[in-house]
């Protein structure tokens, strides 16, 4: 069923940029040194993927639902539009999918408001918990100058947004082209979480993501529902920095670029898929409500190896949360984050938190909280994956996956 696409063709050197070339992109530039040596420890020991501590699996296939979706990244249902999938492509619309038909008019086009290409483009998208009451939902994209917006927007009817509702949330400015991050979702909190890039370039030179004074690789706890200090949000009385000692708009920090992150629907635990460097790929876990003021550890780590400076060179007030789950560059090239699988479609996954790596499309899963572990690489899907985009889950659960401008759904083996 399912084509195998050429990695390397024109089109999909652009959409691979999407979040995931970065992998790709600074092992070019930068590799080398320290985290070379350090990814060569890890893969003798610690990678939990490691194809001997595999179990082949069965009982979960992927069925292509679509293809021609060009340079989509994610996928998303809404509350209150049963049998609608919104898909976001990176230069700039989002389309419905109606009962697995594309809807001709776009939902949303901001394609004149960005840039788009690489890692740049429109890369987020989340609906208000109360969408089908409110209408709101909010967007991520890089702008014409390159800088990060977080933007709401209201619906006008159920297949079309209003483009003149626009309200701009949150300005970043970014410093390099790449790692911008780009997620946002809603937590059980009900609050919007953004997850923001190191700002690019390579070993994160400006130290953004230990400085909690920079918005930069971070993950963002913000209240849309109210307002205070000037700012079009709120910021929950839970940020750790909320009374000081950094933006008080973060709720984690030391992210590389969390390219892609959920909360699990049944236990509201948060999932953060966070590329590496030019050796290591991790995946990051939080328990509900126990994250605010987490480090993640980059730059000073990659995965769970010494990066640049190690437990020495941590910034804020707390020391290093490791991976739950990592992978070396012999297995891939850029983590793409999922979702737990909390379907009836699948009981394969049942429980399971799913991912993927943006080049080699190998599907993993483990399991999902309160003790992750038990990687599983995912076998006899029926078809093969590259340029693995994002996931997304629609309204009851079912998990879809976007792999070289093809959207399939995990179906029962
Ligand atoms: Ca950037
Ligand atoms: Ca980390």
């Amino acid at each position: 069923m399912a084509r195998v696409r050429p990695l390397r063709s024109p089109r999909r050197v652009l959409a691979l940029v999407a979040g995931a070339a970065a992998a790709l992109t600074l092992a070019a530039c930068g590799g080398g040194g320290a985290g070379e040596a350090d990814a060569d420890t890890a893969t003798a020991g610690d990678t939990a993927a490691a194809p001997a501590q595999e179990a082949a699996t069965a009982g979960v296939r992927l069925a292509r639902v679509r293809g021609g979706l060009g340079d989509a990244l994610f996928i998303t249902g809404a509350p209150g539009q049963p049998g609608r999938l919104f898909v976001v492509q990176q230069s700039g619309q989002i389309r419905i999918l109606q009962n697995g038909k594309l809807v001709g008019r776009p939902f949303l086009d901001v394609s004149r408001l960005i840039t788009s290409g690489g890692e740049q483009g429109l890369l987020g998208l989340a609906f208000h918990p109360d969408y089908a009451r409110n209408g709101r939902f909010y967007v991520d994209y890089t702008n014409r100058s390159g800088d990060t917006r977080v933007v709401e927007y209201r619906r006008a009817s159920a297949t079309r947004a209003n483009p003149s509702s626009a309200r701009v949330l949150l300005g970043v400015d970014q410093p390099f082209a790449n790692h911008n991050g780009g997620a946002l979702a809603f937590g059980p909190d009900r609050m919007l979480y953004v997850g923001l890039g190191d700002g690019g370039s390579g070993d994160d030179p400006q130290n953004n993501a230990q400085n909690t004074n920079s918005l930069l690789g971070k993950l963002l706890r913000i209240d849309v529902d109210s307002r205070s200090g000037g700012r079009p949000y709120d910021i929950p009385a839970g940020n750790p920095f909320a009374d000081g000692g950094g933006r008080p708009e973060i709720y984690a920090y030391g992210l590389r670029n969390p390219w892609r992150f959920s909360f699990d629907r049944a236990r509201g635990d948060l999932w953060i898929g966070d590329v590496g460097q030019g050796s290591i790929e991790e995946i990051d876990y939080l328990a509900r409500d126990t994250g605010a003021g987490t480090n993640f550890g980059w730059r000073a780590f990659e995965g769970r190896s010494v990066h640049i400076g190690g437990a020495q060179a941590l910034e804020g007030p707390s020391r290093e949360t490791p991976p739950v789950a990592q992978y070396t560059h012999a297995q891939g090239c850029s983590v793409t984050g999922g979702y737990v699988y909390r379907g009836s479609r699948v009981p394969a996954l049942r429980g399971r938190y799913v991912y993927s790596d943006f080049c080699s499309g190998t599907v993993w899963s483990m399991r999902a909280g309160p003790n992750p572990g038990d990687v599983r690489r995912e076998t006899g899907l029926g078809a093969r994956l590259s340029s693995v985009t994002s996931f997304g889950e629609s309204l009851n659960g079912d998990l879809y996956v976007i792999a070289g401008g093809s959207l399939y759904r995990f179906n029962r083996g």
